[in-house]
């Protein structure tokens, strides 16, 4: 992470005024993809790859905001703004947009932003960014919700003012994740289980250079077509207005109804869900063997029936296969590139990491980033 202290100096060089600082961790995603939206089930936990921002007070009712990543300062003469300007600040200030839009009083302020969550990995940098500025200007506010609660507020943010059509898996693990373990979220009620993460076993998380987005057209696409499969279910049976409510019975009965494609991502979607229950069932057991397994199923899954993989993560998941130490790999995130999660024997991941990077780098041609990481908490002030 980042020196603290080095960010601090930074913010109070630039605006000279000393700032609060607050941290949203990045996420990796064990299982469940594409199920958020569908309020259907997903496994995450945050990693030690975060988002500062750091905030202060202004008098003349300006909002400024830098990042440090980005090296460039925007100033916000009259102040919240209503929409958005296809900026990279549109993640902070539709934040702050509907913050305001609830009511709160926000003054003008500086906000520093730094950030080592790589960007466009899947690994959301999108959802740690809006966390981070949520803690920070409801400090500044006066004011503070409930996790759950805030978490819709920041996927409102990402979906109204950015434009993303994004669910709720990000937002929520990187403000209610709890250190060494992952969490088995309900996205139609928000509730949730914790799983703790064995001693033994280490995140491996392996970057394919791929980049993902989920504003750019696949995302929505998929997301069309599989509420395209859960419309067909829904002419025939009422009571399922998301795949969450639908079985592979109901799929079966009314597949041929749908457009191939739609058929497929709601296979994936609806066999998502009865997977990720299962993983979180087999973590708690301490039975790894059955999580790596339903892992595997889940990447095949997603690459074949949803579509939503690529070349480069089909290769960095079949590389890892017979490598020591390995639990389960499949690619996590919104797809189309980004990250694979392998579940790894901690004693062998460096080891591991070592390898896979080599061996991907040999067939593709490309360098990957891989790291091993640990779950972390989830948002909070940085005293
Ligand atoms: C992205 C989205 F932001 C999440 O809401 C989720 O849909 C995920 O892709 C796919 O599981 O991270």
């Amino acid at each position: 992470m980042h020196d603290p202290k080095v960010f601090r100096s930074m913010h109070k060089e630039r605006f000279g005024a000393e700032p609060k600082i607050f941290v949203g961790p990045g996420r990796v995603n064990l299982i469940g993809e594409h199920t958020d939206y569908a309020e259907g089930f997903v496994m995450p936990a945050a990693i030690n790859f975060s988002t500062l921002a750091g905030i202060s007070p202004r008098t003349d009712g300006k909002i400024a905001i830098y990042s440090e990543n980005q090296g460039e300062e925007r100033v916000f003469d009259d102040g919240v703004q209503a929409k958005r300007s296809q900026h990279w600040t549109d993640y902070p200030m539709g934040v702050t947009a509907i913050l305001a839009g609830e009511g709160h009083k926000i003054p003008g302020f500086n906000l520093s932003i730094w950030s080592d969550v790589p960007l466009s990995s899947g690994l959301s940098s999108s959802a740690a960014l809006e966390v981070a500025t949520a803690l920070a200007v409801l400090d500044l506010a006066g004011a503070s919700y409930p996790g759950p609660k805030l978490a819709r507020l920041c996927q409102r943010a990402e979906n109204e003012f950015v434009g993303a059509n994004c669910g709720i898996m990000d937002q929520f693990i990187s403000i209610n994740a709890q250190k060494d373990h992952a969490l088995l979220l309900d996205c139609r009620d928000l509730s949730f289980k914790l799983a703790p993460i064995p001693e033994h076993v280490a995140l491996v998380i392996a970057n394919t250079m791929v980049k993902h987005s989920v504003a750019g057209g696949d995302y929505p696409t998929r997301r069309r077509e599989s509420e395209a499969a859960c419309a067909v279910i829904a002419s025939h049976r009422a009571g399922v207005p998301f795949l969450r409510d639908a079985t592979l019975e109901d799929l079966e009965k009314w597949g041929s109804e749908m457009e191939p494609k739609s058929y497929l991502r709601a296979k994936h979607v609806i066999s998502e869900d009865l997977r990720t229950v299962a993983a979180c069932e087999a973590l708690l057991k301490g039975n790894m063997k059955e999580l790596g397994r339903l892992m595997a199923e889940a990447h095949r899954s997603y690459s074949q029936d949803f579509d939503g993989s690529c070349a480069e993560a089909d290769a960095m998941v079949a590389l890892a296969q017979d490598l020591p130490g390995l639990i389960g790999a499949r690619l996590t995130g919104g797809g189309f590139g980004g990250c694979t999660i392998n579940l790894v024997e901690q004693t062998e991941a460096a080891k591991f990491a070592e390898a896979l990077g080599k061996r991907y780098a040999e067939k593709t041609g490309i360098a990957p980033q891989i790291h091993v990481c640990h779950a972390s908490g989830g948002a909070h002030r940085l005293e």
